[in-house]
């Protein structure tokens, strides 16, 4: 099934892994890999936006906004800190009450606010500026004539390694970010890759929470006992911008509580150095694995290799693997309700419907928000089975259900 390089490779990289230090999954003072080497395990933190992380752009300054009036809870991604001591907080240089991974910012008026968190037993530090912008009803934007009740624009598709991914060399970020708009216009599928791998779309209106009903529909291609859950996060314009660069909550689900869901979980993968490879990937609490190359997809590489660099973070939340056996047949879990591409078995919650009530704050406290503008789906799980390859969502195009 596997050519003998491929498996040699991994071997090379698995035993590389296993003589040295696990490598950090996110480190921005470290250069890229050459072949053959990984960055080294360096305590760090940084503020996840919604988007992928690269050597390049992890230095740039993360920013988040919150409408006057509301709180937003910030917490970092924490890489490579097995057993975190206390933080400090600041804003604009002011040293804040809480000591743990989260502050709850409350901003008493209009403005940008500069927010600093360090881990005390490693000094740790990063930062995010926060605007805090007009009250939440400002930018809200109602249906207008020729509007559309489905997600018009495509805003961001970066998927992770897959055997359904078939970016090769020479092919854009564009190429990429049109084929998701095409799947939007044309209602066609769209496919997310591994743990991580994400689209971002918004509406051509605000999508308002109608209390105590869905608001949003998402569709996927799960069958019973072959789902591959997805992650829905939500976000406002809160500054009126038409862009994505505000503040993203996280749809809760049915495995919210579940001891084994990992929360600002960062996730690496590592462009393979030939073709016809398995895709390697670290994390940010110590483990690496393979996305498997298969005989069943031929093309050249599973990475998408308009990534330009050598390595790519992708961030979220990620839930315990579905994968199972049952008699030699393997199964992909369905998960009560709560995620794309999931076959709800809680049948009050009917497949593919979501409700902006269950919007999260990063402590998990409800958000509370009045409508959304943009929508992100990653896929939730890291898992792979031997004959079907690793689990990846697919999903339709999001609409609103209170158009
Ligand atoms: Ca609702
Ligand atoms: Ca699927
Ligand atoms: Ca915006
Ligand atoms: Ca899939």
């Amino acid at each position: 099934m596997f050519k003998n390089s491929t498996k040699q490779r991994s071997r090379d990289w698995l035993l590389l892994l296993t003589l040295t230090a696990l490598p950090v999954a996110c480190s921005k003072d470290t250069p890229p890999p050459a072949t053959g080497t990984l960055p080294d395990p360096v305590p760090e933190l940084f503020f996840d936006n919604g988007r992928y992380r690269t050597a390049s752009n992890s230095a740039e300054l993360r920013t988040s906004s919150v409408p006057l009036g509301k709180s937003l809870v910030l917490a970092p991604v924490i890489c490579n800190i097995a057993a975190p001591s206390a933080f400090a907080w600041t804003v604009d240089g002011v040293r804040q009450s809480s000591t743990t991974e989260f502050l709850t910012f409350t901003p008493a008026s209009q403005g940008v606010y500069l927010i600093s968190v360090a881990e005390q037993s490693t000094q740790a530090r990063a930062e995010i500026q926060v605007t805090c912008t007009a009250p939440e009803e400002m930018y809200f934007r109602p249906v207008k004539s020729g509007n559309k009740a489905t997600a018009a624009t495509a805003f961001d598709y970066v998927p992770a390694p897959g055997q359904f991914i078939n970016y090769q060399s020479g092919s854009t970020k564009e190429n990429a970010l049109q084929d998701l708009q095409d799947a939007l216009n044309n209602g066609r599928i769209s496919y997310l890759g591994a743990y991580g791998g994400y689209w971002i779309v918004g509406f051509d209106h605000s999508v308002r929470n109608v209390a105590g009903k869905a608001d949003l529909k998402i569709s996927g291609n799960a069958v019973p006992e072959f789902s591959e859950p997805g992650i829905v996060w939500v976000m406002q314009d809160s500054n009126g911008n038409g862009l994505p660069d505000d503040a993203w909550f996280e749809l809760k689900g049915s495995k919210s509580d579940a001891p084994e869901t990992k929360y600002r979980y960062a996730m690496t993968y590592y462009k393979p150095a030939a073709s016809n490879s398995d895709v390697l990937w670290t994390d940010n609490i110590g483990r690496s694995n393979t996305v498997d190359y298969n005989d069943a997809h031929t093309q050249a590489y599973y990475f998408p290799m308009f990534i330009t660099e050598d390595y790519y973070v992708l961030t979220g939340t990620c839930l315990a693997s579905g994968i199972f056996a049952d008699g030699g047949i393997v199964y992909a879990k369905d998960l009560s309700w709560g995620y794309v591409d999931n076959y709800n078995t809680d049948l009050t919650r009917p497949r593919n419907e979501f409700w902006l009530e269950d919007a999260v704050q990063a402590d998990g406290t409800p958000a509370n928000l009045s409508h959304i503008d943009f929508v992100k789906v990653h896929t939730g799980m890291a898992g792979k089975g031997t004959a079907i390859g690793e689990i990846s969502t697919e999903t339709g195009c999001p609409a609103d259900l209170n158009f």
